[in-house]
């Protein structure tokens, strides 16, 4: 079509795709495996669609050599795995089991075998229950007992893993596991989502430095799950509204991760929630905001919110409010209700689809936080995906979804911010939390009764992409 081009990525930009243990590995007795939260909470009657669980989840761990096979057909350069921690300290702490170390070396020695780089996430989201038994997040022994484990992968797997991520989404291991009560460990209290925050963070800049002294030159970074923040009127509340969501979901990690410092709005608006804040010691916000070698930036969807009281105002221009605050227990505490702009397409998980978002968080990144190298860790989306009577399955919707936020990671690097990966969420379908497996991302469709692997179209198209350094124009 006329107008159309291609456009090229920088020299060596680093494409990937990225799972998590939980979600896909199963199998979670192999191996002297530990319990974590996610076993506990996904086994709570209700806590989970249909009560779905990881016991097999992905069936991964099972079929390692043969994901590998599927990680090598893809021909992306490198591959984001999460390490399960009971799987290397089935206590949360003491020994380390070598047996489940083995696994990840075996993982990362087939990935290197094939050409792909791994990349390490050390926590997404599994801590091991006794360690929840003992406080767990809110417990700030947890914080050094996790950086106790990062030593222990670093020196297992050090000498062949460049790349490190400290945590994937530390807000949703605090926020909807303890405010929400969505996620594990299923709490709603904002006191304990605080001090959870801090802890997170506290383990983040321990887990950067023991993993520097047990590697060194390892690159280390932390993955966070921003979103821009809009207000659903240019009305006072709301953009007050807007602010105070802001600020819990973005600044109140960019800020102590890479200034030193906590947003003192955010503190004050968890003055009087116990233990909250008041957990954090001297010389702790030194120890977050250990140097890293890049950002990780997780991002799916912008999000826009009015003012509880602004509601009917909002229905009345337009927008569709969709859940009352009152059923979710952070939006209660932050007065702010989200809403959806008309005309703009939502997945099956309700998030707004809108690449230019990602151009626009990028930018505000590099220009609030000076230039460093960002990684998008993650860029995906559910949808309706079926195999058709030729076996195949056509995820149009996920292409024209991966297109539009690559073009917006172009967008961002013409602007001069400076992106140096992109990984796609997911690899294989999985086991979507709290939405069990009713929720698909991957390029590769998982048939959950046997396990087979049907790579998607989107999977063909993303290899396109990867062997070219660029991205198609339509046509
Ligand atoms: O599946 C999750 C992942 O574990 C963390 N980031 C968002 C993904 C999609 O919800």
């Amino acid at each position: 079509m006329p107008g159309d081009h291609t456009r090229r990525f920088p020299e060596g930009f680093l494409f990937g795709t990225k799972t998590s243990a939980y979600q896909i590995e199963g199998s979670v007795d192999a191996g002297g495996r530990g319990a974590s939260i996610w076993d506990t909470f996904s086994h709570t009657p209700g806590a989970t669609r249909n009560g779905d669980t990881g016991d097999v989840a992905s069936d991964h761990y099972r079929r390692l050599e043969e994901d590998l096979d599927l990680i090598a057909a893809l021909g992306a350069p490198a591959y984001c795995f999460s390490v399960a921690w009971p799987r290397v300290q089935p206590d949360g702490a003491g020994a380390v089991s070598q047996r489940g170390l083995d696994f990840y070396r075996r993982l990362v020695d087939g990935l290197r075998e094939r050409g792909v780089a791994p990349v390490v996430t050390l926590y997404h989201w599994d801590l091991p229950q006794p360690l929840q038994d003992a406080g767990g997040w809110t417990a700030r022994d947890t914080a050094g007992r996790f950086a106790d484990y990062a030593a222990a992968v670093g020196a297992a797997l050090g000498d062949r893993v460049g790349l490190w991520v400290t945590h994937n989404e530390p807000w949703c291991a605090s926020w909807v596991g303890h405010a929400k009560g969505e996620h594990a460990p299923g709490l709603q209290d904002l006191g304990a989502a605080a001090a959870a925050t801090h802890h997170l963070l506290l383990s983040h800049g321990l887990g950067v430095r023991a993993l520097r002294a047990a590697v060194p030159g390892a690159q280390v970074g932390i993955g966070l799950n921003l979103q821009p923040i809009r207000a659903a009127s240019d009305h006072e509340e709301d953009l007050a509204a807007a602010s105070r969501v802001d600020g819990n979901l973005n600044r109140l990690f960019l800020d102590p991760v890479l200034r030193g410092e906590y947003p003192e709005d955010v503190l004050a608006q968890h003055a009087d929630d116990r233990p909250g804040f008041a957990v954090a010691r001297d010389g702790d916000l030194e120890v977050i905001s250990e140097p890293l070698d890049f950002l990780g930036i997780n991002y799916y969807a912008p999000k826009t919110v009015c003012a509880p009281s602004r509601m009917d105002a909002a229905r009345c221009a337009g927008l569709w409010v969709p859940r009352s605050p009152a059923t979710d227990p952070l939006g209660a505490a932050l007065r702010a209700v989200d809403v959806h702009r008309p005309g703009v397409e939502l997945t099956p998980m309700g998030w707004e689809v809108e690449p230019a978002g990602l151009t626009e968080l990028l930018v505000r990144v590099h220009r609030d936080y000076g230039p460093r190298p960002l990684h998008i860790l993650e860029n995906g989306r559910a949808a309706d995906d079926y195999v058709d009577p030729r076996g195949e399955v056509h995820d149009a919707a996920r292409i024209e979804y991966l297109r539009g936020h690559l073009g917006a990671v172009l967008d961002a690097i013409e602007r001069g911010v400076d992106v140096r990966g992109y990984f796609v969420w997911s690899l294989l379908d999985n086991f979507e939390w709290a939405h069990g497996f009713g929720m698909r991302f991957g390029l590769t469709w998982v048939d959950y009764p046997s396990g087979t692997r049907v790579p998607k179209a989107s999977f063909a198209w993303y290899r396109d992409v990867v062997r070219a350094g660029a991205l198609p124009g339509h046509g």
